[in-house]
């Protein structure tokens, strides 16, 4: 990659980091004060949500990690906190910077940075009701260049009019821009309403970006677009019913992936729906199903997709930190081409001590995309093998935390992914594939937290 490219990524970041870093000191204080206020709270109030004057409904949208998907709830959110008046502030934000290696005719190099930042404002609304807005940005747009980064079997969206293969497209530069609105109606009951020109609808796990056990992986998992794709969804509106360990949540929203331009807001009618139901058998879980109908999804794809999730997730507290696991399903079935198509994914990230942290993740991927680039490949495969290919992928990876910066936990880090394929398409990628991200790692907090 060209020198002025890299260090134009490296000033973006440097001055979204740095301005917050600055503030942060101030947060540092506040929510210190807060943390005392915090202990007479206890019972109600989840790790890491120490602000002072929040009630049950705050509480519940404050836990939120995208759109109305929730992480394990003793999963202590890494955040800086502060307060305007009676409004209380959230921001949260990680950034990566990359360096990728991927093997065989395929494969590519690139250096890119990854990263979002948000940030949310909550107010109560009466005894019993809270609003929340929440903002949410990626500079990706300009930080992965020409569009996409390099991942070896990985599909979905597009870039210059042709389909992604075995790249990752840039996320939107306004990820989320949404409304939260919870009320309280009994005991451990509590209506939830989120409307979102972007947002999140009620399908699938946590999507990736956000997901406590995919913390320490900045590359995206090859079943994204089977799983939680729709985390950048348009139109979004979502009524949710929570009640003691159950939440059940419905959404209506336009269907469409966002289109290249990373810049703009997208739009269109509301087309698609979702429905997902939560259960949370205790603060260390988080599971949900959820199923959805999304209208002509993919743009250069005639058709609907009906995707059906699973998942799992797990938070263990642990003295260096917390031990956090998921385990998810996801299968699309297209109504065009009549496929179903599933995959499988688990992953883990591990703090073996305060400052070192094991990470990993296996998926089995049925892939129909690979070869949308060239017809004439494609054909022949499918009369001599057929359309879907099962993709494992296999990825193990670590960070040490190096301490820089006061409200910015840094690390450097590594990770590594062998890939199993069918023989069949082995004369396309090389007999054993590999993909390997060199990296550094920046992401906001409390100190000490
Ligand atoms: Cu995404």
């Amino acid at each position: 990659m060209k020198r002025e490219a890299k260090s134009k990524c490296g000033a973006l970041l440097v001055g979204i980091f740095g301005a917050l870093a600055i503030h942060g000191q101030a947060f540092g204080q506040d929510s210190s004060q807060a943390h005392e206020h915090h202990h007479e709270h206890q019972g109600t109030t989840a790790p890491g949500t120490n602000m002072a004057d929040m009630n049950a409904a705050g509480m519940l949208l404050m836990n939120l990690a995208s759109g109305t998907a929730v992480n394990p709830a003793s999963w202590p959110m890494p955040m800086l906190m502060t307060h305007f008046g009676h409004w209380n502030a959230m921001f949260m934000g990680v950034a990566f910077l990359v360096d990728t290696q991927q093997s065989g005719p395929r494969g590519h190099d690139k250096f890119y940075s990854s990263n979002w930042v948000m940030a949310s404002a909550q107010h109560r609304v009466g005894e019993k009701g809270a609003f929340q807005a929440v903002l949410m940005l990626s500079l990706e747009p300009a930080t992965i260049t020409d569009r996409r980064y390099p991942l070896l079997f990985q599909t979905g969206e597009t870039a210059y009019g042709r389909p992604l293969v075995d790249a990752q497209h840039p996320h939107d530069f306004i990820m989320s821009l949404g409304f939260h609105y919870a009320r309280e109606l009994g005991e451990g009951t509590i209506l939830e309403a989120y409307v979102a020109p972007v947002g999140d609808p009620a399908l699938g796990p946590v999507p990736f970006p956000h997901r406590a056990s995919a913390m320490e992986l900045p590359q995206a998992p090859l079943s994204h677009h089977w799983q939680d794709s729709t985390h950048i969804a348009n139109e979004v509106v979502t009524l949710g019913l929570a009640h003691k360990k159950f939440k059940i949540e419905a959404s209506g929203f336009y269907g469409s992936e966002p289109n290249e331009n990373r810049w703009n807001i997208d739009s269109g009618p509301i087309n698609s729906w979702s429905s997902r139901l939560w259960f949370f058998p205790s603060k260390n879980w988080a599971m949900q199903v959820s199923t959805g109908r999304l209208a002509h999804p993919e743009a250069l794809e005639p058709g609907d997709t009906v995707r059906t999730t699973s998942s799992i997730a797990y938070t263990r507290p642990m003295p260096g930190g917390s031990w956090s696991s998921s385990l998810i399903w996801g299968r699309n079935h297209n109504t065009g081409t009549k496929r179903n198509l599933n995959s499988y994914l688990v992953e883990s990230v591990l703090p073996v001590t305060r400052k070192n942290f094991v990470t990993g993740r296996a998926e089995l991927v049925d892939k129909d995309e690979l070869f949308a680039g060239d017809p004439e490949i494609e054909e022949q495969l499918e009369r001599q093998y057929g359309s879907t290919f099962r993709i494992g992928a296999f990825t193990i990876g670590y960070t040490r935390d190096i301490a820089l910066f006061r409200n910015i936990e840094t690390g450097i880090g590594a990770n590594f992914t062998a890939y199993s394929l069918p023989d069949a398409i082995k004369p396309y990628y090389g007999n054993h594939p590999v993909g390997g991200n060199i990296l550094v790692r920046f992401r906001l907090r409390r100190p000490g937290s």
